[in-house]
């Protein structure tokens, strides 16, 4: 290599002035390449990129149109009219979110043998859970560091009773919501464990008297469910007695595991499948066109989401110093874990520049902030990972849902600092063993809190709870919640994302290798990746042209 000591100084100069001569020509190729950008490609600029300037456009104008009309101190019907267009974005989405789930997840798996699908799903978990971790560390080291709570509570406005939840309740309703007894319900409806104290029962009483302990069965109706009693049960009247209930909303997790396995089960019939496979595929491609349409609806929603939420929220001014810290921390936290360690990651695994990736994803991460769901921002998210990013359908098809629904990072950072900072304002000196319980717990409320009925308050008190923390006390942060949740959504979302990218180049070589057969919306384009053009080219030495549904 070039010792300059032992160097002939004529080659050192020729060396140099080749360098200069490189440096002098690029220059001027690129002073060329400015002047010859013409209107053609300004326009070419703008429309590839429409969509993104529209967005951003969207979050400034409603930043500025919320802050500009707040003065008028709206009524409560008008505030609802003017977020009127935002929450038809959101019921757009939110349309779509189900039939997405179901198609991507089955075709996603059908797409892939037992085998694949295996180590693909290994390295999904293997990132959720490292991820997470790292998270859930970030916010406890933030909280530890900034320490935004000073041990009193003067400043906070008065706290409500928060209603108490069994952890063990909660537990058995996310393995029960695992498995849902109809699937139908299972798109509108969770299982809730509701507690109910039997202290107006009569009838049990007098049963006792009468038989003494030779009651057997005792019948019940309590909130028009009806439910059995053993006599042989010691009843007092204190006692709180769980009943089965339920809560709207979707139960994901019951979907998911659904999808999952029907899409395996599709998958190994082979030719009996395929037209299961088909229905499936094309309903998944349906459901992209409709994305497609809404997206540019998008813009204007994300406008009245934003500044709708900004007429609407409580005076900034009157928020206090230690709830601003907390802010602050937060802040901090989500950013450390977004702009430095899911990059890091993401450069670290596939030697790519990790912001040009983020740079395809910011529709869906600005969805995210609007919408603060990621389960909404879904099937943005499938768009601009498949369309900007190139990710293979089949690894975003599988690795998407299931993000949307475990992997939880923002969440998690949230909820291990939110914990130790009711900590600190409450004076509370937390011990190393009572941390690792905050940071465990906090790690298994984000991977379940798609499986929990009203997740947001029942997780954060099952991580209260383990520590012996007081659960009021989370009336201290609501305030801020609403402007928190949009953060950690983002980080969510991009969590998700990253961990597509990072699935996708780990599980390439599965992916170049594999048969053919794998569905004709993943072949669709022209412009994909070699492997994809090689998989293409196999689809039609097996299939007659006549027959395909690949457009060329
Ligand atoms: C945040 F798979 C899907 F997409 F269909 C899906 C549907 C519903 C996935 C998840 C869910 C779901 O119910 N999720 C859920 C998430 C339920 C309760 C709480 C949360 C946590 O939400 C985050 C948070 O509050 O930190 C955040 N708002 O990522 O959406």
């Amino acid at each position: 290599m070039t010792q300059s000591n032992g160097e002939n100084p004529q080659r050192t100069r020729s060396g140099l002035r080749q360098i200069r001569d490189g440096i002098q020509s690029r220059s001027l190729r690129a002073k060329k390449r400015v002047e010859n950008i013409t209107k053609h490609d300004v326009k070419g600029f703008f429309r590839r990129n429409a969509f993104v300037i529209f967005t951003v456009a969207a979050v400034i104008i409603g930043i500025i149109l919320g802050f500009a009309l707040r003065p008028y101190n709206m009524s409560y019907r008008e505030m609802k009219f003017f977020s009127f267009p935002g929450e038809l974005l959101m019921r757009m989405l939110q349309m779509l979110v189900l039939p997405l789930l179901v198609s991507s997840l089955i075709t996603g798996m059908a797409a892939l043998d037992s085998r694949a699908s295996g180590k693909m799903g290994m390295r999904a978990v293997v990132y959720y859970t490292t991820t997470t971790i790292i998270a859930v560390f970030i916010g406890i080291v933030m909280v530890l560091i900034i320490h935004p709570g000073k041990g009193s509570k003067d400043e906070f406005t008065k706290q409500q009773k928060i209603e108490q939840v069994s952890p063990a309740d909660a537990f058995l309703d996310l393995i029960r919501n695992m498995f849902p007894p109809n699937l139908v319900e299972a798109c509108t409806k969770q299982y809730n464990t509701k507690n109910h104290s039997v202290m107006t029962l009569p009838t049990v009483a007098q049963f006792k008297t009468q038989y003494g302990k030779r009651v057997v069965h005792v019948k019940l109706t309590v909130n028009d469910t009806l439910f059995t009693l053993n006599g042989s049960q010691e009843i007092t009247r204190e006692e709180v007695i769980p009943v089965p209930g339920s809560v709207n909303g979707v139960n994901a997790l019951g979907l998911v595991v659904f999808s999952m396995c029907f899409g395996l089960i599709i998958g190994s019939m082979r030719e009996q499948g395929q037209p299961l496979k088909d229905f499936f595929d094309c309903l998944n491609e349906a459901i992209m066109r409709l994305v497609a349409i809404i997206m540019w609806y998008a813009p204007i929603g994300i406008l009245f989401l934003i500044a709708g939420k900004i007429v609407e929220m409580d005076d900034i001014t009157s928020m206090g110093g230690q709830l601003g810290m907390y802010t602050v921390t937060v802040i901090c936290g989500l950013l450390v874990h977004a702009i430095f360690v899911l990059p890091t990651l993401y450069f670290v695994v596939t030697r790519k520049n990790p912001f040009v990736f983020i740079g395809g994803l910011l529709q869906a991460l600005i969805t995210a902030l609007g919408t603060s769901s990621s389960s909404a921002t879904l099937p943005i998210t499938f768009k601009c990972l498949e369309e900007n990013n190139k990710v293979d359908k089949r690894v975003t098809r599988f690795v998407l849902p299931v993000g949307a629904t475990i992997n939880m990072d923002g969440t998690a950072l949230y909820e291990a600092l939110a914990a130790i900072f009711i900590a600190q304002v409450n004076d509370y000196d937390l011990n190393f063993g009572q941390i690792l319980t905050i940071s465990i717990t906090a790690t298994a409320a984000s991977i379940g809190a798609a499986g929990i009925p009203q997740a947001g308050l029942v997780t954060m008190v099952i991580v209260l709870t383990s520590v012996g923390l007081p659960t009021d006390d989370i009336t201290l942060i609501i305030a801020v919640d609403w402007f928190l949740d949009r953060l950690r959504t983002t980080t969510n979302v991009l969590g998700d994302s990253i961990g597509a990218g990072i699935v996708e180049h780990l599980s390439r070589h599965e992916l170049q290798s594999k048969d053919p057969e794998v569905g004709n919306s993943v072949v669709e384009e022209t412009d994909k990746k070699p492997y994809q053009l090689i998989c293409q080219e196999n689809e039609y030495e097996n299939e007659k042209p006549a027959d395909s549904k690949t457009k060329m």
